[in-house]
């Protein structure tokens, strides 16, 4: 018989944290303000479509993006979140040009958060899944506003997750032990434990791809898509499944295996382009993968390696099951 009390054992996010788990009070906080942000976002989007707040704002972000209306709405509410006191002093997201640093809150033991607050957003106006990935790192003392310190490899992060805006808000994290999921409950507006230690499937049935740039893909991500899609016998028998934002795709992974690959592009004169930004959206979920079992790579390697030229640099990416990223290496997906 199903436990009727079973309700009254609800884990939140806020007791989880604080109690039996080694965490550094400083990134307590931090997790907490990020819960916080997500919550706020997924309340908006909710109601964004009566209050009309879908679609461009007219803007261009430094990707050379249209921006949505909510890309912008979403960044204030981390600039918001994080602003006012805390452990973060430093903010960098996919819509800011420049760092954001918060003078009052650099204090010796400090932090930076690096973030996509509005991931998928082309899904925000036919009311798709959509995210928020985040990323902690510590900043080294005497940093200053530079952020030297930061653009470091991606195994320095301290803590990763993201917000998944689907019919249920999810917040799954990690801070380096195990990955964690939380749905929200939104009868209390608390994030409520759904399950803990999270292993990731040594391999699925599903690849993520928008596959119709698969022609200036470089030969290796093509073979591994011939693989993926030939005779089970050999391997294949794989089904597509694309949500068109990256968090949803990677949380289909997380829970039940296969692979997400975004590959570079070979333009006309030769070169590699890439779309996905290594900062706040392939190192995270790479951390995440990692912690559940799986793997992250960017067709040469471990992405959690890659050391970052600038804040919004771009990398191809292969994430998900062990097995999976193995063979997209393995195959020299990127050359
Ligand atoms: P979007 O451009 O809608 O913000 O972060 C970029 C991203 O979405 C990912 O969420 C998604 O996986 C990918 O780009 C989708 O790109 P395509 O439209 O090229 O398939």
């Amino acid at each position: 018989m199903a436990n009727p009390w079973a309700k009254l054992s609800m884990i939140t996010l806020d007791r989880y944290l604080r109690t039996g788990q080694r965490i550094d009070p400083g990134l307590i906080l931090a997790l907490e303000q990020a819960a916080l942000a997500v919550k706020r976002i997924s309340n908006e989007l909710a109601g964004a479509a009566l209050k009309g707040e879908l679609g461009y704002s007219g803007a261009i972000n430094v990707q050379g993006e249209e921006v949505e209306k909510l890309d912008t709405w979403s960044d204030n509410v981390f600039v918001d979140t994080f602003s006012g006191g805390g452990p973060v002093c430093t903010l960098i997201s996919e819509e800011m040009e420049e760092p954001r640093h918060f003078k009052a809150q650099c204090a010796r033991e400090s932090f930076a958060v690096l973030y996509d607050p509005l991931d998928g957003s082309s899904n925000t106006d036919v009311n798709g899944a959509l995210g928020t990935i985040f990323a902690v790192r510590r900043r080294k003392p005497g940093h200053g506003e530079g952020i030297e310190d930061v653009l470091a490899v991606g195994s320095e992060q301290i803590a990763a997750g993201y917000g998944l805006y689907g019919p249920a808000t999810m917040l799954v994290w990690t801070a380096g032990d195990g990955v964690n999921a939380f749905v929200l409950e939104r009868g209390i507006g608390e994030f409520v434990l759904w399950r803990e230690k999270i292993r990731m499937p040594e391999r699925g049935k599903t690849y993520g791809v928008n596959q119709a740039n698969a022609a200036r893909w470089h030969p290796g991500a093509r073979a591994l898509l011939e693989r993926l899609t030939g005779p089970k016998d050999k391997g294949g028998g794989y089904s597509l499944r694309y949500c068109g934002a990256l968090v949803g795709d990677f949380h289909r992974c997380l829970l039940n295996g296969g692979i997400f690959l975004y590959p570079g592009e070979v333009n006309a004169g030769g070169k590699s382009t890439c779309k996905l930004r290594l900062m706040y959206e392939v190192a995270p979920l790479s951390m995440l993968a990692e912690q559940a079992g799986g793997a992250g790579s960017t067709g040469h390697g471990r992405a959690l390696e890659v050391v970052p030229g600038r804040i919004h640099e771009r990398v191809p990416v292969y994430i998900g099951s062990a097995e999976e990223v193995a063979l997209a290496e393995q195959l020299k997906a990127e050359g």
